[in-house]
Order: structure tokens, then sequence, then C-alpha cells
């Protein structure tokens, strides 16, 4: 009886150490509330000094979503006399609902990195030409750019990953004054998700 007595604290003091080392810093107060408290996700929140301990114990939030500019029907978007964010209608995923279809605008509820992507496709006619853009906040990111005439139809893509802190605001934009067309193929295209928090 003695003997496992024995063992029971010798394995208590090797795990102390252990739980020490892996998080830096050693903290009695804190190991002590997070045995006790056991899986407790908001104490092992409160007191775990290891981002990846809070990453196993909280999880990682789930963001991503992906859209098409037309809902139903075809035709041409714009040219209008100023830049204008293209409002994604056909909604093929929203986890996390931050992506809104009523104005095209992504806000970030979790600082991180993500990625976004988008795609446009050139209008039919052979003036405008098509201009589209990534935005972050105000702020251009990345353009897709094509010229019209004898060689119109044209399609590209362009993408990028970056920082959003909370609040943060993502969107694609139609330059002004130029024209993308669209139909149930769905060539424009905005997808962003969550890489990982930060
Ligand atoms: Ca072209």
């Amino acid at each position: 009886r003695s003997g496992q007595s024995q063992r029971g604290q010798t394995y208590s003091v090797l795990l102390r150490w252990n739980f020490g080392y892996d998080c830096g810093s050693f903290d009695r107060e804190s190991y002590q509330s997070h045995r006790q408290n056991g899986s407790n996700g908001d104490q092992a929140a409160k007191y775990g000094r290891n981002t990846e301990l809070k990453s196993i114990t909280l999880g990682t939030p789930k963001v991503a979503f992906s859209a098409a500019l037309y809902e139903t029907g075809s035709g041409d978007t714009g040219p209008f006399n100023t830049a204008t964010p293209l409002k994604y209608k056909k909604v093929f995923s929203n986890i996390g609902s931050n992506y809104s279809p009523a104005t095209g605008i992504f806000t970030a509820t979790v600082k991180g990195m993500y990625f976004f992507r988008f795609s446009m496709f050139n209008n039919l006619l052979s003036t405008p030409n098509s201009v589209v853009r990534l935005m972050k906040n105000s702020d251009p990111v990345v353009t897709v750019w094509d010229v019209s005439g004898s060689d119109a139809n044209d399609m590209g893509s362009n993408a990028a990953a970056f920082l959003l802190e909370v609040g943060d605001t993502v969107y694609v934009e139609l330059v002004a004054n130029r024209q993308i067309y669209d139909d149930g193929a769905n060539y424009n295209t905005f997808t962003g998700f969550l890489l990982f928090t930060l």
C-alpha cells in the first residue's frame, strides 16, 4: 500500500515537471486550477500559457464562405460611375456567416490569417474593359484586368493571404466605368476562409 502511494507521488511530481517544461514557465496556481477543473475549457483558457494547449481545449473557429455573382439570370454588371462592391448572391457556403450576400462584404470576427480568391469574366461587349480587385477595408490588395475588343470573354483570377483584425472587412470591387458578365455558369466567384488564428 505504501508502495502505491509512493509511486503516485512520484508520478505527480513528474507530471508537474513536464507541464511546467512544456509551457515554458511553471506556475503552481495555474497548474492546480487546471488539474482541479479537468477538461473545463474556460479554466484552461484562463490559466493556460501555451497557445497549443488553448487550441486543443477551445478548438479552432470555423470560418469559410464561397459565392457566385448571380443567384439567377445572366447579363452584365456595370459600368458604374464609382467603384462598387460586387454582391455575390449565389452562396455555396457561409460557415460562420461572416460573408453578407446583401452587401458582398466579409467581416472578420476572429483575428487570424485568411485566404481569399476571386475570379472575373470579361463582358461580351467590346467596351468597356473589365477591372476587378480584392479590397481589404478601403485598400486594394490584388487585381484582375482584361482588355476587351477582338479578344472578349476572357477570364482571370487572383488570390491573397493576409492578416485580419476583428472588424476588418474584405470585398471584391468593380472598378469605376468597368463591366463584367456572368450567367448560370458562375464565372465570377468570391471565396475566403480562415487559415489559422493569431
Ligand atoms: Ca481580353
